[in-house]
């Protein structure tokens, strides 16, 4: 199975056309690929390089429950999420430290800045976990896919929450082709910091099995997918089980897959190791995925090779 991310990862190298993107990294990008991952035949997190599970736990835990505040990451040592409400921060009038304009990007090219941004950046950390008032102003994130996913705004008042509307549907309709998710809200993607990179998501019922399709618009293949491939495969194993069903296959259709110009010498290490046997995951059953805390959700018998590192474009 692993070997669907390793094609894909191949055919970018071979058949991928140079572009130039938003962040001036440059990458080999393609347009449209589709993997597919059978969820009974093991859980489709890498073994050619380690990927951080807890941090994919959390970070879905955190859209199922709505949460659009980082505080609940924080607590969990999840820090995918820490730069864009910082972001918020400095650019508002309550900050008055040392100037934090283009964060991001000067703080890979300038140690000093580095060494500043980093005491800036544990200074709020530390807020949002111990600041009520200031977790609730700047721990927040906006409209990101908690929000769309469990109370989309509606334009009368009033909000829908997909999440628990599509397992309704599952449950009462499974032959329905209707089942979907979409956090593409293009009433609010012009004011987002970054629109979602996954967009709409489908549901299928067959044979007592629950499938899902995602559909992804935009694919950073050595360091985003993987993340987005097990977090939609843990997805799908949560919401069969809210639907009393076997999982199915986990679809993943990419819009521009690609990868950075400078992660080339990384994806080229990966590809040169061997996959290994796909770990297992377990969900504590008999009880709601709403109520779900990190102990309920594990993966077991997970022997990666080595994490490898590469810079992330923002
Ligand atoms: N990206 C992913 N997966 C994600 C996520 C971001 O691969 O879940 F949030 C990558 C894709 C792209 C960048 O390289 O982040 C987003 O940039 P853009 O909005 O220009 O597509």
């Amino acid at each position: 199975m692993e070997k669907e991310y390793l094609d894909l990862a191949e055919r970018i190298l071979n058949e991928g056309t140079e572009r130039n993107d938003r962040t001036g990294t440059g990458t080999k990008s393609i347009f449209g690929h589709q993997m597919r991952f059978d969820l009974q035949k093991g859980f489709p997190l890498l073994t050619t390089k380690r990927v951080y599970f807890k941090l994919i736990k959390s970070e879905l835990l955190w859209f199922l429950k709505g949460d659009t505040n980082i505080r609940f990451l924080l607590e969990n040592n999840n820090h995918i999420w820490d730069e864009w409400a910082f972001q918020k921060y400095v650019e508002s009038k309550d900050y008055t430290g040392p100037d934090m304009t283009d964060f991001g990007l000067r703080s890979q090219s300038d140690s000093d800045f580095n060494d500043v941004y980093k005491n800036e950046m544990a200074l709020f950390r530390e807020r949002i976990l111990t600041d009520g008032d200031f977790s609730a102003k700047y721990g927040s994130l906006g409209n990101v896919y908690g929000a769309q996913w469990r109370s989309w705004q509606k334009k009368d008042g009033g909000v829908i929450d997909q999440i628990k509307n599509v397992i309704e549907s599952i449950k009462e309709n499974p032959m329905s082709r209707r089942h979907i998710v979409s956090a593409w809200n293009p009433e609010e993607v012009p004011s987002m910091a970054l629109p979602p990179c996954h967009t709409l998501f489908q549901f299928y019922v067959d044979d007592n099995k629950l499938s899902c399709q995602l559909y992804q618009r935009s694919g950073d293949v050595f360091l985003g997918v993987p993340f987005n491939i097990a977090s939609y495969a843990l997805l799908t194993h949560l919401i069969a089980q809210e639907t009393n069903l076997e999982v199915g296959e986990f679809i993943h259709t990419l819009g521009d897959a690609h990868l950075y110009l400078n992660h080339m010498e990384q994806i080229t290490k990966q590809l040169s190791r061997e996959p290994r046997e796909l770990p297992k995951l377990l969900l504590t059953k008999d009880k709601s995925i709403f109520d779900f805390e990190m102990d309920d959700i594990k993966v077991v018998d997970y022997h990666p090779h080595k994490g490898i590192k590469a810079p992330i474009a923002v």
